[in-house]
Formats: C-alpha cells, sequence, structure tokens
C-alpha cells in the first residue's frame, strides 16, 4: 500500500493479468480496509476482476470503522460478502482474528485459484485494539467493543493454543536471549535489529525486550565470514545498546543487565576469550551497570583505552614492560560509552592510545579521539593514537591474520606502543 487508499487494488489487477496472460499459475492478494473500499478504486479493480477472471484475492480487513467513521455510516450493507453477488464474484467471510482459519483459508483458496483463474473476496472480520494511528485516539469506540474484542486477541489466543498443544511451553515464551552463530551472520538478520529492533520503542513506545549474543572476532584462523568485529555497525544505530565484556565476571554481570533492560542490547562476546580467560565468578545474582567502564590498570604516562581482546592485549603488553605507567579502561559498553571515564583519565596522563580489534576505518576508536580532540585537547602532551585492524577483510591464512590485527603493533616493537 501506499498511504492513498485504493491504488494498490487495480495494481493487484495489473500483476493478476500479467500472471494470467503468462499462465503462470499465481494468485495476487491484495489488503484493503473497510474505510478505503469506499474509494472508487475499490468499485473499479473489483468490477474488471470479476469481468476478466483475474486471480486475485481482495481481502478486506473489516473491522467496523474507517479511521473514526463507523460502518452504517460508510455504507448500507451488512457486510462485504454481500458485495461478490453483485459483482458475480466468489465471496468468503472468516474470523480474521484466527491465525489458522486465515492461514488455512487463504491457502485453499489460492490453491484452487491456481487452477481455475478467478477473483475472490475475502472479508476478514477483526477489530483495533489502539487508533487508526497515534494522533486519533479511539474516544469514538464504545468501551465495550474493546474488552469483547479483546478476548479475541489473536495473539494471546494462539499463544494459548499452542501451549494447549504443547507446541511451546511457558519457559520458552519468555525466552529473549537471541544468538548469533557467528556475530557475522548477523547480516541476515541486519533488517530486523536496524529497522525494527532498533527503532520500535522511538515509534510507539513499545519495549522490545531482546538480548542479541554475537560470538565475535579474529585471531582464531577463521576467516573472513567468521572472524569480523562489526560493532560498529551498531554502534551507529541509535535506539541499540552495545555491550562487549573482556572478563568473564563482567560477562556475567552485563548478560544479567542486558536481560534485564526492555530494550535490544547487542552483546558481542569475542570468541578468542571464551576458553582462554578464567577467573572466579560470583555464583550470586548479580548485575554490572551497561555504560560504565572499568579501570584495569592505573598508570600516569599514557591511557590505553580498548575493549574486548584488544584489553588482554594491552594487559600482556604491560607485563611485558613494567617501565610504562598506563591507565587500562576497558570501556566494556560501547553505546552508549563511558565518555567521563576516558576524559577524566586523559586529562591526567596527556596521551592516549585507542587500541580495537575492529578494522581501523569507520572503527569507534575515530569516535573516540574525536571526543577527546573535542574535549581534551589542551590536556594533550602528544597525537592521538588509533591501534587497529588493517582495512582489509580478515584473511584465512594465520600468519597474515596476526599482521592483520593490532598485535602486530606491539610485537614489531612499537610503533605505537
Ligand atoms: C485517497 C485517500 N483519501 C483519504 C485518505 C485519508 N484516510 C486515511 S486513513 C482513512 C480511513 C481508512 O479506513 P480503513 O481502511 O477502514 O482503515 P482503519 O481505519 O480501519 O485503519 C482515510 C479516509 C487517504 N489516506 N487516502
Amino acid at each position: 500500500m501506499i498511504s492513498h487508499l485504493g491504488p494498490q487494488l487495480g495494481v493487484a489487477d495489473g500483476i493478476a493479468l500479467g500472471n494470467l496472460l503468462k499462465k503462470n499459475k499465481k494468485v495476487t492478494a491484495v489488503f484493503s480496509g473497510d474505510g478505503g473500499s469506499s474509494e472508487g478504486d475499490f468499485h473499479e479493480s473489483l468490477n474488471v476482476a470479476a469481468v476478466w477472471q483475474l486471480p486475485v484475492i481482495f481481502i478486506i480487513e473489516n473491522n467496523g470503522y474507517g479511521l473514526s467513521t463507523p460502518s452504517n455510516e460508510q455504507f448500507r450493507m451488512k457486510q462485504f460478502i454481500d458485495k461478490g453477488i453483485g459483482y458475480g464474484m466468489e465471496a468468503v467471510q472468516i474470523d480474521g482474528n484466527n491465525i489458522l482459519e486465515t492461514y488455512s483459508t487463504i491457502r485453499k483458496l489460492a490453491e484452487s485459484i491456481r487452477e481455475n483463474p478467478r477473483p475472490v473476496l475475502l472479508e476478514c472480520l477483526t477489530f483495533r485494539m489502539r487508533g487508526h494511528e497515534e494522533a486519533s485516539g479511539t474516544k469514538y469506540v464504545p468501551q465495550h467493543l474493546f474488552e469483547e474484542w479483546g478476548k479475541k486477541d489473536p495473539v494471546n489466543n494462539f499463544e494459548n493454543f499452542l501451549l494447549k498443544e504443547k507446541v511451546l511451553d511457558e519457559a520458552y515464551i519468555s525466552m529473549d536471549i537471541v544468538e548469533m552463530q557467528f556475530a557475522d551472520f548477523v547480516t541476515c538478520g541486519f533488517n530486523q535489529i536496524i529497522n525494527n529492533l532498533a527503532k520500535t520503542h522511538y515509534r510507539w513506545g513499545q519495549n522490545v525486550d531482546v538480548v542479541v549474543r554475537m560470538p565475535t572476532g579474529a585471531g582464531v584462523n577463521a576467516g573472513p565470514f567468521h572472524s569480523q568485529s562489526n560493532e560498529a555497525w551498531f554502534v551507529h544505530t541509535p535506539g541499540l545498546k552495545v555491550v562487549y565484556p573482556a572478563f568473564p565476571s563482567d560477562a556475567k554481570g552485563l548478560i544479567i543487565s542486558s536481560i534485564e533492560d526492555p530494550n535490544p542490547v547487542m552483546f558481542f562476546e569475542h570468541k578468542g576469550l571464551y576458553r582462554s580467560i578464567t577467573e572466579e565468578v560470583s555464583d550470586e545474582y548479580y548485575t554490572t551497570e551497561i555504560g560504565k567502564a572499568r579501570l584495569v590498570r592505573e598508570g600516569n604516562q599514557v591511557s590505553i583505552i580498548s575493549y574486548g581482546l584488544g584489553v588482554h592485549w594491552a594487559i600482556e603488553y604491560l607485563n611485558e614492560h613494567p617501565e610504562i605507567s598506563a591507565d587500562l579502561i576497558d570501556l566494556r559498553t560501547l553505546l552508549p560509552w563511558d565518555k567521563s571515564a576516558v576524559l577524566d583519565s586523559v586529562k591526567k596522563t596527556g596521551r592516549a592510545i585507542i587500541l580495537h580489534e575492529d578494522t581501523i576505518t569507520g572503527g569507534i576508536g575515530g569516535e573516540i579521539a574525536a571526543e577527546i580532540a573535542e574535549h581534551a585537547f589542551e590536556f594533550l602532551d602528544a597525537p592521538l593514537i588509533r591501534s587497529a585492524s588493517l582495512d582489509s577483510p580478515v584473511p584465512m591464512n594465520l600468519e597474515l591474520e596476526w599482521n592483520f590485527l593490532p598485535k602486530r603493533d606491539s610485537e614489531n616493537n612499537s610503533r605505537r606502543f
């Protein structure tokens, strides 16, 4: 549909005519509200579809109101299926709130129309529990209708049906912990995350209680489709939170916080850390605040700002170089990130290295460097340094992979460190 009511009906006829002429055995389904049916397009489209026997299912969502206008002020027939006889068209009425009835009716009609091309008017009886859109409200609808139709909520009723049939259980329903097998594969769900999860709360105030676990990162010889660091894609998307722990205790506290958070959280877990880093973790239920960095080491010559595996590279390097006195900041959350922790540290040390595994161009290091340059420029004694992966797909060859990662900077004895 476009916003203008009606024009999609004629387009459906055109598509159906093309399929009919090419003998494609395809059916076109097109939707209109009951209010939209008062447009002239409705009559023209149903009439020509009947005359030319076009394979179209005209689905009318009959909810009793065209915006705030009740049906009896729009038409005098009792129900939409009564129009079928006037057009010379088969017409079927169903309970549009019954998911299975809707599915099986449309399926049967589609099968039959493929064999015997013709238009069918399908009237789905339903209701809107909200206004037509946000501005108009629902004052024109008597309260008892909400009570009656509330009992027919298709989602609740279908959920109860699935529980009764033991297809679902309560534990499954309350699950909201999604796990990508590899963070790389998130590309297949990009639209859902960027345009649905991230924007729903902004659009109509509905929480979207989802945590997406993202096993990420390179250094495991898994090539360009199983090793990417793609956190920056999400850091650039308002409406998401992006969490990236580097230690087991933080992983526990942050995953609990993420689950408790009523809106979407992208939870990055570095695959290289899974079995390589150990730590005593309390059995207690505890949370770690999202958006707060952790000062892992304290020093005064330089601030190293990192997250994920980068934190462990920095620890390793500082252990090998006890002569360097550094603040090591583990960001732990990338959106929102802890600006004051970073700025306070840089104001103290006067130098900053931002270290991350993601490729350098467009990585979050650029954002952090810009923030420091804007708000702590006068405290700096040296240029800001970003140490990050090369702008290349993650190489398959292990030696090339290590050369691609920023760890090369420390091993090559310190162009950066
Ligand atoms: C051509 C055209 N005229 C007028 C409108 C304004 N308009 C928007 S929604 C609406 C009523 C639609 O009623 P219905 O199809 O029953 O949808 P519902 O109110 O049930 O959501 C009208 C008249 C429009 N979008 N397009």
